[in-house]
């Protein structure tokens, strides 16, 4: 039993020099385990004399314990040593400069129309959007383009399976927009619907989806003269500039009478450049008075209401603004032409 004293020692020293987890785990194993060296002890009490049994049995629980809890406290040492370790081996250092970013911005189509969407607010314009899905109601029939319209072949629909088809103006929105107020007793309106339309045709100067900007005034006594003035300021206040503006007569269906909007070139004030091709004018909307069979398509009274409407490409408005004389550079996503509007170009 003197051998008792000296295995204990050996075992608490071999636990102290205990360099990782693992190896006094190891440790344990050897000692304490099924087969370990004191467990063993246990199994030697038997050849003892009866009466020395009990002592010597508390002896060796005593040593077991002993052990036991050294074990378990080298443990958390190791453990808590090992977190230390890892904290320091992945500190970060948040004196290193960072990576720098590159400034983001809009997509000059976007910030376009968030700039043509603030001039008309400014104006008591509401914005108003809807589906890019239509029937054939919402984007002809009410447009006073009924089956077979010759206006109707101009258009290059896209269409679905079952019917529907991708609009080709925004109109849409405002035909929704004039049934609501109808219903909701809510004219005069006063609203603008920027949005994405769809066309089947695609060149140099045309993509088959593009962005156009409609707007439309209803009321009692509105006139072709509050069109032409409302226009006038909103381009001034687009192009930042003071420029002319004109209106030749023009065809729509959807309206009677029709006018196209030329101003006077944005980039050489009148004086004949490329964009203009030397003319001065560049054409730039098409507008005109709501027919009569328009009004009629949404439930409004011919009698006491009059409108006015317009049409207009933002990708056009955009290009002119920014000098940008090629329209496929809005949709080839190269970031060498973003970048140049990054930082709040609009
Ligand atoms: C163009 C011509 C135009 C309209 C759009 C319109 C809408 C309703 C009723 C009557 Cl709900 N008219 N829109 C009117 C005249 C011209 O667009 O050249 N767009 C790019």
């Amino acid at each position: 039993m003197g051998e008792l004293d000296t295995l204990t020692a050996g075992a608490l020293a071999q636990i102290r020099d205990a360099g990782t987890v693992p190896a006094l785990e190891d440790i344990r194993v050897r000692w304490l385990g099924r087969k370990g060296t004191l467990t063993e002890q246990l199994k030697t009490l038997g050849s003892l004399p009866a009466p020395e049994r009990p002592t010597a049995g508390a002896r060796i629980n005593a040593a077991k314990s002993a052990v036991q809890s050294a074990i378990e406290q080298r443990r958390a040492e190791l453990e808590s040593a090992a977190i230390e370790q890892q904290l320091s081996a992945g500190a970060i250092d948040v004196t290193l400069p960072g990576r720098g970013e590159a400034q983001g911005g809009l997509h000059p189509i976007t910030a376009a129309r968030l700039r043509i969407e603030q001039i008309f607010r400014r104006a008591g314009f509401e914005v108003a959007e809807g589906p890019e899905i239509e029937d054939d109601f919402y984007n002809f029939e009410a447009l006073n383009m009924p089956a077979n319209h010759p206006a109707r072949a101009m258009h290059d629909t896209f269409y679905l399976k079952d019917g529907r088809l991708l609009r080709t103006q925004t109109s849409t929105v405002q035909i929704r927009a004039m049934q609501r107020a109808v219903q909701t007793g809510s004219l005069p309106l006063a609203l603008i619907a920027p949005g994405r339309v769809y066309r089947r045709d695609s060149d140099v100067s045309h993509s088959p989806m593009f962005h156009q900007v409609e707007g439309l005034y209803v009321d009692e006594n509105v006139s072709f003269a509050n069109l032409k003035s409302t226009l006038h300021k909103f381009m001034e206040a687009f192009f930042e500039q003071d420029l002319s503006m004109r209106l030749r007569p023009s065809y729509f269906p959807f309206t009677e009478p029709s006018a196209e909007i030329d101003i006077s070139c944005v980039l050489c004030r009148g004086a004949g450049c490329r964009v203009c091709k030397q003319t001065g004018w560049l054409e730039i909307a098409g507008c005109g008075m709501v027919h009569p069979a328009v009004f009629k398509a949404c439930g409004i009274d011919t009698e006491r209401y009059t409108g006015w409407a317009f049409g207009a490409g933002i990708e056009r408005l955009a290009m002119l603004r920014h000098g940008v004389n090629d329209l496929r550079l809005f949709f080839d996503n190269d970031l060498r032409f973003l970048a140049s509007f990054a930082g709040g170009r609009s």
